[in-house]
């Protein structure tokens, strides 16, 4: 018999990915969305899914909702995905990062507990809980430091699915994955952010890139790589935590310069560092040791840093032409 799988944050960049993986395995999808006035599915749309995963609207607000969401499609596996993810604006909305992004996973392995504690979980945790440098390269033992209120909250989340583990035994795994990129994430993502706007420039459609802090460092994957790790996860034998990263580091700067080399262009003549896009707090030095994951999971990330940027740079290239009709 085919598996069933729940998605929360179906319409976000990882969404998107795991359903379309899910479905190549065979797996029924559910994908849950919350309720906004223009639904969006555009990344479901351009990886050619949209019709093939069922949508049901769940609000990680909303205990009763989940319930009644699990009670329906009776999944064998959830991936809880939904978060408010953007680590800048959750210095702006503390309180309601905290019930998403925390309290909303919360909400999520009680929901698993009521109505059957036999459904595997999977939270999605973040590298952002290592915060402040502690240690180098950062793996599941490292001291977590959080240095946001997103962090905190993804902190706080990573603890009750431990908890959840030890305390009624639900299969509940958290994955402490480092940034994932690709070109189905959001826009205002330093990533995207960069690659959008390199191809803006390369069209005559924008003149200069602003960005704030240009020396942080960051462990940057491709996301639909990251993805396979999240479902290898809950395919094993115990419930673990597991770190998935690449093991290398670049910083924004080495991430913008690589984006305008692709369109042969000098960075140095477009990028402003605008102190509007510093943050209260930032993480400066992030880079993972994903060995536990090569050697337990079998999990390897294969595209490399520079791939990655061509690839993000491409496909924005192409939507930025078809936009403008070139
Ligand atoms: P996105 O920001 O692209 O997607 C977040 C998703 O959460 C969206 O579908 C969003 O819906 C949904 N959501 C937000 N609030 C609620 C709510 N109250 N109820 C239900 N759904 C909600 O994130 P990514 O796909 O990049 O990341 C997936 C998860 O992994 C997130 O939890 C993120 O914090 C975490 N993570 C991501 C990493 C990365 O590098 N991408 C690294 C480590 C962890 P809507 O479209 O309506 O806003
Ligand atoms: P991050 O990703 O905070 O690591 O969280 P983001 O791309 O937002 O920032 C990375 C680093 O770049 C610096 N930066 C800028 N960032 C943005 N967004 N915009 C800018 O203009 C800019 N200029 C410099 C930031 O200060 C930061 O140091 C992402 C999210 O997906 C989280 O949900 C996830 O948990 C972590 O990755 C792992």
């Amino acid at each position: 018999m085919a598996k069933t799988a729940l998605i929360t944050g179906i319409t976000g960049q990882d969404g998107a990915y795991l359903a379309q993986f899910l479905l190549e395995k065979g797996y029924r999808v559910w994908g849950a969305f919350r309720r906004s006035s223009t639904v969006n599915l555009e990344r479901l749309e351009y990886l050619g899914i949209r019709d093939k995963v069922e949508l049901v609207p769940l609000d990680l607000l909303d205990l009763g909702n989940i319930i009644r969401v699990l009670e329906k499609v009776q999944p064998d596996e959830v991936y809880n995905l939904a978060a408010q993810s953007f680590v800048a604006v959750s210095f702006e909305q503390p309180v309601v990062t905290g019930e998403i992004t925390g309290l909303g996973a919360a909400r999520m392995l009680e929901a698993v507990r009521i109505v059957n504690p036999q459904i595997k979980f999977y939270q999605a945790s973040s590298s952002e809980m290592f915060g402040k440098v502690q240690a180098v390269p950062q793996n599941e033992n490292t001291p977590f430091y959080p240095r946001s209120p997103y962090a905190a909250a993804k902190l706080y989340a990573h603890w009750m699915t431990v908890n959840y583990r030890e305390a009624y035994g639900i299969f509940a795994c958290s994955g402490i994955l480092f940034n994932h990129e690709s070109p189905l994430r959001g826009l205002e993502f330093v990533t995207r952010k960069i690659t959008y706007t390199v191809a803006q420039i390369k069209h005559g459609l924008a003149r200069e890139l602003r960005l704030g802090n240009l020396e942080a460092r960051r462990d940057w994957g491709y996301a639909p790589e990251y993805v396979e790790a999240m479902w290898l996860m809950l395919q094993q034998d115990e419930p673990d935590d597991y770190v998935i990263a690449t093991g290398e580091t670049h910083s924004v700067k080495e991430f913008a310069q690589e984006a305008f080399a692709c369109v042969g262009l000098d960075w140095r003549d477009y990028v402003v560092e605008d102190p509007a896009f510093y943050r209260p707090a930032d993480v400066e030095l992030l880079v993972g040791d994903a060995t536990k994951a090569q050697q337990k999971l079998g999990w390897r990330p294969r595209t490399t840093f520079k791939e990655l940027v061509r690839l993000m740079v491409e496909a924005d290239l192409k939507r930025v032409g078809d936009r403008c009709g070139r």
